[in-house]
C-alpha cells in the first residue's frame, strides 16, 4: 500500500445543486473526476484527520467502485474510521440514522436518488453533516470553492476493501467497519411505531404491496414488512437492487411507478401500496383506487400523528417546502402548531428540527420525514400510514374523505417541462421575475392575481437568508402557481410548475380539472407552450 499525492485541477461543474452532486454516470468516471469531488469535500469541511464518517449508496452502477475510491481517499487523508453498509449499501434515511446513532462527524452517500442508473444513467455524491442531514448552504458552498481551487488529491494504491461480510478491518491505519445495512434502521422503526398494532392488522387479513422500484429500500422492506410485521411473503416487489434499477426509473409517483398504479386501481387491488425510490427516501402511497398526493400525505400524516407513539405527546411544530400544498397549513392552524415554508431540498429542514420547532417535514416531491433522523424517509412514511390503518381501521380512501371534509381540498398537481434549452427556459423565469412587481390586481387568463414574490427564505434558527427560490404567484379563490428550474436534472433544464387551488366545498372533483384554471393563468403569464415547443408537460404528478 502506498500513499499517494496527484496533482490535478478544477473540473468544470463541480457544483451541488438540490441534493449533491448529480452527473451522469460517465461524467463520474472521467480520470480524476469522483477524486477531486471527494477531495473536494474533504478540503471543505477542514480536513477528515481523526474523523469517523459513514458511507454507503444505493447500489447503483459505479457505486461499489466509488466506494472503494472514498475508503482509498479517507484512508490516504487520515480519517480515523469509515462506518460502511455492507457491500457499500445505505439508504439514505439510513445513513442519516447511523451518523447520529455513531455520532459520526458526517457521511458521503453515493446516489443520484431517483434519477435512473445505469452506464448511460446519473450518479452523485452527496454529503451529510453531524446532525445527519444534507451539508447545509455554508457548507455546500465551501465545497464548491474547494473544488474550485482544487491542485491535489491524496489517495492510497490498495486492493479493494472487502465490504461483503459485517466486520472490522484496517485500511493503511484506518479502521473500517462494515456493518448490516438494515439492522439500525429496523430497530429504530420499531421504537417509533405501535408494531403490535400493525401486525395485528396484517393478521386480520389486511394486503400491502409495496414496490422497491429494483432500487436500496427491497432489503429494508422486505426485513420490516414481511419478517417483523407479518405482510404475506411475496407483498414487497423488486426488492433486489439492481445497478440498472432493472431499466426502471426509481422515482415514486404514478407515472413511473405505473405497474404498481395498474394494481391499485384494478378490480382485485390490495388495501394499501406503496413505493420508494432509487436511494429509499422518498414514499408514494396509494390505496385501493385511491392515489394521495404527497402535499396530501403529510397533512394526513400531522393530523393523525398522536395515533403514532413517537408522536403521541403531539407534535412542535411542521414544516414544507414552499411549493409543497398549504394542506398541511390547514392543519397545523386547526392544532395551533407553527408552521413554516421553506425552499426546496431537505436541507432546509435541518434547522428547524436540530432546534425543535418542527417534528414533521415534508415536500411534494413524494418526501416526508420528522426529528427521528435528518432526511426525509420513505419507509417511515409507509410505516405511518399503516399504524394509522391499524388504529383507525377504515381504509385509506375513507381516511381522505374524511381528511378533506374536515380541513377542505387543495387540489394540487406538479407539471414538469424536462430537457429543455437552458437558456430558454431561463430566460423564461427571468422574463417573469423582472415583472412581479407589477402583477398583482392584473389578470392572466380567467384569474386575478393578488400577490407576486421572488421567494426568499430567512432561516428563524440561524438568520441566514436564501434567495431565488421560486416564483410564487397567488391569485384570487385561494389558488397559487408556483414556477423553478429543477437543481438534480443532469440534462438541460426542467421547468416545475406548481399549481395549487383550494376548495371547501367541491371534494371530489378530477385535479386536473379542478386546476384548469391555474393552468389557463400560468399560460396567459408565460407564453410556455409557445417559448418551450412543448404542448403539455412530460410529467405531471
Ligand atoms: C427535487 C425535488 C425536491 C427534492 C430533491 C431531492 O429537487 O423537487 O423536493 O428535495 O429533488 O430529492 P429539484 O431541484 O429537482 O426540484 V431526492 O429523493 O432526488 O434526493
Ligand atoms: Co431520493
Amino acid at each position: 500500500m502506498t500513499l499517494q499525492i496527484i496533482p490535478t485541477s478544477p473540473i468544470d461543474g463541480q457544483v451541488p445543486g438540490t441534493s449533491g452532486l448529480r452527473k451522469k454516470t460517465h461524467v463520474f468516471q472521467q480520470p480524476h473526476y469522483l477524486e477531486n469531488y471527494v477531495q473536494s469535500i474533504f478540503d471543505g469541511i477542514g480536513g477528515v484527520v481523526g474523523k469517523t464518517l459513514v458511507l454507503g449508496g444505493d447500489g447503483r452502477y459505479f457505486n461499489a467502485q466509488a466506494a472503494q475510491v472514498v475508503l482509498r481517499m479517507a484512508s490516504a487523508n487520515d480519517a480515523a474510521k469509515v462506518i460502511v453498509g455492507q457491500n457499500a449499501l445505505l439508504s439514505t434515511p439510513a445513513a442519516s440514522r447511523l451518523i447520529r446513532k455513531r455520532g459520526a462527524n458526517g457521511g458521503i452517500i453515493l446516489s443520484a436518488s431517483h434519477n435512473p442508473g445505469g452506464p448511460d444513467g446519473d450518479f452523485g455524491v452527496k454529503y451529510n453533516i453531524a446532525n445527519g442531514g444534507p451539508a447545509p448552504e455554508p457548507v455546500t458552498s465551501a465545497i464548491t470553492q474547494a473544488a474550485a481551487g482544487i491542485t491535489q488529491y491524496c489517495i492510497l494504491t490498495a486492493q479493494d476493501v472487502d465490504l461483503s461480510q459485517p466486520g472490522l478491518q484496517d485500511l493503511h491505519g484506518m479502521e473500517v467497519e462494515v456493518v448490516d445495512p438494515v439492522a439500525d434502521y429496523a430497530s429504530l422503526m420499531e421504537e417509533l411505531f405501535d408494531f403490535a398494532a400493525i401486525s395485528a392488522l396484517f393478521q386480520s387479513g389486511f394486503t400491502l404491496r409495496f414496490d422497491a422500484m429494483h432500487a436500496v429500500t427491497g432489503p429494508y422492506a422486505s426485513a420490516i414488512l414481511e419478517d417483523r410485521l407479518g405482510a404475506s411473503p411475496g407483498s414487497v416487489l423488486n426488492a433486489v437492487p439492481l445497478p440498472d434499477f432493472g431499466k426502471g426509473h426509481p422515482d415514486p409517483n404514478p407515472i413511473w411507478a405505473k405497474d404498481l398504479m395498474d394494481v391499485m386501481m384494478g378490480s382485485d387491488a390490495p388495501d394499501f401500496g406503496a413505493a420508494s425510490d432509487g436511494d429509499g427516501d422518498r414514499n408514494m402511497i396509494v390505496g385501493r383506487g385511491c392515489y394521495v398526493t404527497p402535499s396530501d400525505s403529510l397533512a394526513v400524516l400531522a393530523a393523525n400523528a398522536t395515533l403514532v407513539p413517537a408522536y403521541a405527546d403531539g407534535l412542535k411544530g411542521v414544516a414544507r417546502s414552499m411549493p409543497t400544498s398549504q394542506a398541511v397549513d390547514r392543519v397545523a392552524e386547526a392544532q395551533g402548531l407553527d408552521c413554516y415554508a421553506t425552499p426546496t431540498g431537505w436541507k432546509f429542514f435541518g434547522n428547524l428540527l436540530d432546534a425543535g420547532r418542527a417534528t414533521l417535514c415534508g415536500e411534494e416531491s413524494a418526501g416526508t420525514g420528522s426529528d427521528h433522523i435528518r432526511e426525509k424517509d420513505g419507509l417511515w412514511a409507509v410505516l405511518f400510514w399503516l399504524n394509522i390503518l391499524a388504529k383507525r381501521r377504515m381504509s385509506v380512501a375513507e381516511i381522505l374523505a374524511d381528511h378533506w371534509a374536515r380541513f377542505g381540498r387543495n387540489y394540487y398537481s406538479r407539471h414538469d417541462y424536462e430537457a429543455l434549452d437552458t437558456a430558454t427556459a431561463e430566460a423564461l423565469i427571468n422574463d417573469l421575475r423582472d415583472r412581479l412587481p407589477t402583477l398583482p390586481g392584473t389578470t392572466a387568463g380567467p384569474l386575478t392575481m393578488t400577490e407576486a414574490e421572488d421567494f426568499a427564505y430567512d432561516d428563524p434558527v440561524d438568520g441566514s437568508r436564501t434567495t431565488g427560490q421560486g416564483l410564487n404567484i397567488r391569485f384570487d379563490g385561494d389558488a397559487r402557481v408556483m414556477l423553478r428550474l429543477s437543481g438534480t436534472g443532469t440534462e438541460g433544464a426542467t421547468l416545475r410548475v406548481y399549481l395549487e387551488r383550494f376548495d371547501a366545498e367541491a371534494l371530489d372533483l378530477d385535479a386536473q380539472a379542478a386546476l384548469a384554471p391555474v393552468a389557463a393563468a400560468t399560460e396567459a403569464l408565460t407564453n410556455l407552450r409557445a417559448r418551450t415547443g412543448r404542448d403539455a408537460p412530460d410529467v405531471i404528478t
